[in-house]
């Protein structure tokens, strides 16, 4: 327990208050910065850097030595469940995530943990090297996607604007959905219990595309698996604090957070301030929600926004970060500016 009253994160999560707030950023390890950028070349393939836990920690270290964030996410993707669960998954440079064909009956639970064992590994490693480095105050997060949004990917076989395709399946064969989603939900929670169990002290379920749907849909396929996740996780790891991030819910946002068994939640950058403020941050500790549009603008707009934020959302247990992932040309200098800034 007393280790725990230490970390900024981890009290933040637990309701206190602190004089700053705790800082990580959505996707703090990435193309932003150089020495991601040179490892990704060593390594060359993206799937190659989450699977090699030396490459896997010495990634998720990188931002955490260039700006002392107050937490360090695992660094690998919503998109190995899928791979763990059959489906072909490759990330093309330029394009993105691509997925082979999806096929129900060839997807499978049962080697999931022989697949993902390698980002087990890392995990106890990035806690090692992080406590070796002397960052024994920062937080260790681990993630996953949430099913809806993996499954957008996994129908589409990419990245979509539009999900017709996804949508058709969902509204058009709702028994075979219903079978995808409850397998995902199955594999998530397993994947998470052992992030647990390998030393991740904070969870985040990503649910980027919850926006992307409404109604009966939202609450059966967002709220209902998001909360099943949740309570199979909490099962076993009852102290775990779990942060949603249900990009674009909207209107949904606090049935999503009373409904799921959430501990805090991150906002994004559509929501108003003063709604955080007074709606949500009532309820929970609250994370967010900086448009990362404006920390790639930098200058002023960064320095008002930066300070509006704090000084609006800084009363109560709040954790700084961005509203979505951080943008892969952000310059270095503006993430510098921001933390300035946060910490006086
Ligand atoms: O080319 C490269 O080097 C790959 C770029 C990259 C990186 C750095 C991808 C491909 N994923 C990641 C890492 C990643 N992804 C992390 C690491 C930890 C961190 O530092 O935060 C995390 C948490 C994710 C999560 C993730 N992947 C999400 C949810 C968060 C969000 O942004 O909404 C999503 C939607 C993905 C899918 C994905 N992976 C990569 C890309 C380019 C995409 C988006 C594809 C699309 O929809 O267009």
């Amino acid at each position: 327990m007393f280790v725990f009253m230490t970390k900024l994160m981890l009290k933040t999560l637990q309701m206190v208050n602190t004089d700053k707030p705790p800082i990580w950023f959505m996707r703090q390890a990435g193309r932003y910065l150089p020495e991601y950028r040179e490892l990704r070349a060593k390594a060359g393939d993206f799937l190659t850097m989450c699977y090699t836990p030396d490459y896997a920690t010495e990634v998720t270290l990188q931002p955490i030595r260039r700006f002392g964030f107050d937490a360090a996410i695992l660094f690998s993707d919503i998109l190995v469940t899928p791979d763990a669960l059959g489906q072909d998954v490759k990330f093309i440079p330029g394009q993105g995530p691509v997925l082979g064909e999806l096929n129900l009956d060839a997807l499978s639970l049962d080697n999931i943990h022989t697949h993902l064992d390698p980002v087990y590994s890392a995990i106890g490693q990035i806690r090692t090297q992080l406590d070796k480095e002397g960052f024994t105050d920062t937080t260790l997060i681990g993630f996953a996607g949430s099913p809806l949004t993996v499954a957008t990917y996994m129908i589409e076989g990419r990245g979509t604007k539009d999900f017709m395709q996804f949508k058709k399946f969902l509204y058009g064969k709702p028994a075979e959905f219903d079978r995808l989603i409850d397998l995902l939900i199955e594999c998530t929670a397993e994947y998470l219990i052992k992030q647990v169990d390998a030393g991740a002290e904070v969870l985040q379920l990503f649910e980027s595309w919850a926006g992307a749907i409404g109604g009966f849909a939202f609450e059966k396929y967002v709220i209902e698996t998001n909360q099943k996740i949740i309570s199979k996780v909490k099962a076993v790891h009852p102290h775990i604090p779990i942060i949603g991030f249900p990009k674009a819910a909207g209107y949904y946002l606090k049935e999503y957070m009373t409904k799921t068994g959430i501990d805090a939640l991150g906002c994004d950058f559509t929501l108003p301030l003063n709604f955080i403020r007074d709606e949500l941050q009532t309820v929970m500790p609250v994370q967010g929600n900086l448009d990362p549009g404006i920390l790639y603008a930098g200058g002023d707009i960064l320095e008002r926004e930066v300070k509006n934020i704090c000084d609006t959302l800084g009363h109560k247990p709040y954790i700084f970060n961005l509203g979505h992932g951080i943008h892969k040309d952000t310059p270095i200098t503006h993430v510098e500016q921001a933390l300035k800034i946060i910490r006086g």
